[in-house]
């Protein structure tokens, strides 16, 4: 190993240690109640929402059909799903099981 070689590496990883990282924001959703909540958010790009099942013994889903998802994703108490939203516009979503029965939907507003 030259000289010059060590001085680049320990160079470099100084700036590694300079550029802090970016902190991801969060927004948490509660699912309660066959309920989201807030069921509507207005976020930044590069957010991660987390929805998190909080029921005693219910499962519930978070299905955004125009972003392509599958059916059938359930997640149950205790259990959460997450989704980085890096694109602006609205992004509409329900539980499949009780949407029209309980109304349980949501939307995400994403703007710059
Ligand atoms: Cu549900």
């Amino acid at each position: 190993m030259n000289e010059r070689f060590l001085i680049s590496t320990l160079f470099l990883g100084l700036v590694a240690l300079a550029v802090p990282a970016v902190a991801q924001e969060t927004v948490v959703i509660a699912v309660e109640k066959y309920a989201f909540s807030p069921a509507e958010i207005t976020i930044r790009p590069g957010t991660l929402v987390r929805w998190e099942n909080r029921e005693k013994r219910q499962y519930h889903s978070v299905f955004f059909e125009q972003l392509g998802d599958k059916p059938g994703d359930y997640f149950f108490p205790g259990e959460s799903r997450e989704r980085v939203f890096n694109v602006p516009g609205s992004f509409p979503y329900i539980c499949e099981p009780h949407w029209q029965s309980h109304g349980m939907k949501g939307v995400v507003h994403v703007k710059e």
